[in-house]
């Protein structure tokens, strides 16, 4: 440990902090049980930043509220800063109104583009937020027009600007703003300017899951840290070394860049007698009694299973996958949190990204392993690694 401390001191005096941040969402609230979570589940001193997922665009181009009680739970949120002076939150910003996304309208004028600004600044210092989240999957696609990759990057400087204008304005810190971006190969090149966008955000959270689900034919992993050898064609580039890799070969910075990882599973329903991976699949698994959409269970869904079916682990791509009767689930445990962690290191990233602390088992009453029983292993693993959350 006390080599880990002279590490700690002196790279908080040379390099950037290591960020750990983590999403709650708003419809978590409604699940049944020990399944519903509120921002006072949130253990105020767990993460480094923590982010309300998810705010909206009006027609008008203002952003906007999307529950009823979303200003009650924003106030939970922020009163958790009366505990924790250090912590960071933010709000993220996106999702679809009416099956596509309200930036592609946003972004389409310079009129739209500072409407939404201005209105975005004085929302979050209302509510006393930290920072914006920027959650639009993806410029030029899904109904976005190809010229939306440039336009995003347009918007993200006015964006920028106005940001730090409203800081000296203020005299406060100047807010956050971070965005969460594809990790598929094929997609970065439709929707970003990799290199410019890289520069006007804090930091970047790919989105380093969903490489797998039940839309493929065959069993795959979730979130797989490396290609498999059974790998073809484009599934060669769905794992977390192929996107952080072309992320970085495109001039990214490293220190802004978060890897995502997710605390759930994707599941499939298997076809034939074959369990492993590849092995023929047709659509999802039942839904999970708490989370209630077919597809992806919770890790807390995923860890009572761990004592009664055998968790198999795939070497190659450093993840566990487990099966129970006709059910194929990949997911994310200790060990491949672990591995994950001392990856992220070794790239020297800018820190991991949690999608979401409500699937994590946060009230510690499903797995048996305390609360928080995966974000609390990636902090451990962190220590061991003398990588420091600040
Ligand atoms: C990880 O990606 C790099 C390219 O970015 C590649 O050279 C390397 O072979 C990959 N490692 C594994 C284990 O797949
Ligand atoms: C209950 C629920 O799902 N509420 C909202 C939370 O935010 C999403 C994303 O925009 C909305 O679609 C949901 O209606």
């Amino acid at each position: 440990m006390c080599i880990c401390e002279l590490l700690i001191i002196s790279e908080f005096l040379i390099v950037a902090s290591t960020k750990l941040v983590c999403y709650m969402t708003n419809w978590s609230q409604y699940r049944p049980g020990n399944g519903k979570f509120l921002p006072e589940n949130i253990d105020p001193f767990l993460c480094t930043h923590v982010v309300y997922a998810l705010a909206s665009i009006s027609y008008d181009n203002q952003i906007t509220t999307i529950e009823l009680n979303d200003n009650e739970l924003y106030k939970s949120l922020n009163d958790l800063k009366t505990v924790n002076p250090i912590l960071k939150t933010m709000l993220s910003v996106g999702g679809l109104v009416n099956g596509v996304s309200p930036y592609i309208r946003m972004v389409s004028t310079p009129e739209n583009r500072k409407t939404f600004i201005h209105s975005a600044l004085l929302f979050l210092r209302l509510h006393e937020f930290d920072g914006m989240d920027i959650d639009w999957q993806y410029p030029g696609h899904n109904g976005s027009p190809p010229e939306d990759k440039q336009r995003f990057t347009t918007f993200l400087k006015e964006l920028r600007e106005a940001v730090e204008q409203e800081a000296i304005d203020t005299k406060k810190t100047p807010l956050i703003i971070s965005c969460k971006v594809s990790g598929i190969k094929s997609t970065i090149e439709r929707a970003y300017e990799v290199a410019e966008i890289s520069g006007l955000l804090d930091f970047l959270t790919i989105l380093s899951y969903d490489y797998h689900g039940h839309w493929d034919p065959m069993t795959g992993h979730n979130s797989p840290l490396f290609r498999s050898s059974l790998d073809t064609g484009n599934t060669i580039h769905h794992n977390i070394n192929s996107s952080v890799g072309f992320w970085l070969g495109n001039g990214a910075h490293a220190e802004r860049l978060l890897l995502g990882f997710p605390t759930y599973g994707r599941t499939f329903l298997l076809s034939t007698s074959q369990t492993g991976l590849g092995a023929p699949a047709n659509g999802p698994a039942d839904a999970g009694p708490y989370t209630r959409e077919a597809g992806f269970w919770s890790y807390y869904e995923i860890c009572p299973m761990e004592s009664s079916v055998t968790i198999e682990w795939i070497d190659e791509q450093m993840v566990p996958y487990a099966v129970q009767g006709r059910a194929w689930v990949g997911f994310d445990n200790r060990e491949s949190f672990a591995a994950k962690v001392q990856w992220l290191n070794s790239m020297s990233l800018g820190g991991a990204s949690v999608w979401t602390l409500d699937f994590d088992d946060f009230s510690g009453s499903f797995c048996y392993s305390g609360s928080y029983p995966l974000v609390n292993h990636l902090l451990f693993i962190a220590s061991y690694n003398c990588i420091a959350f600040i």
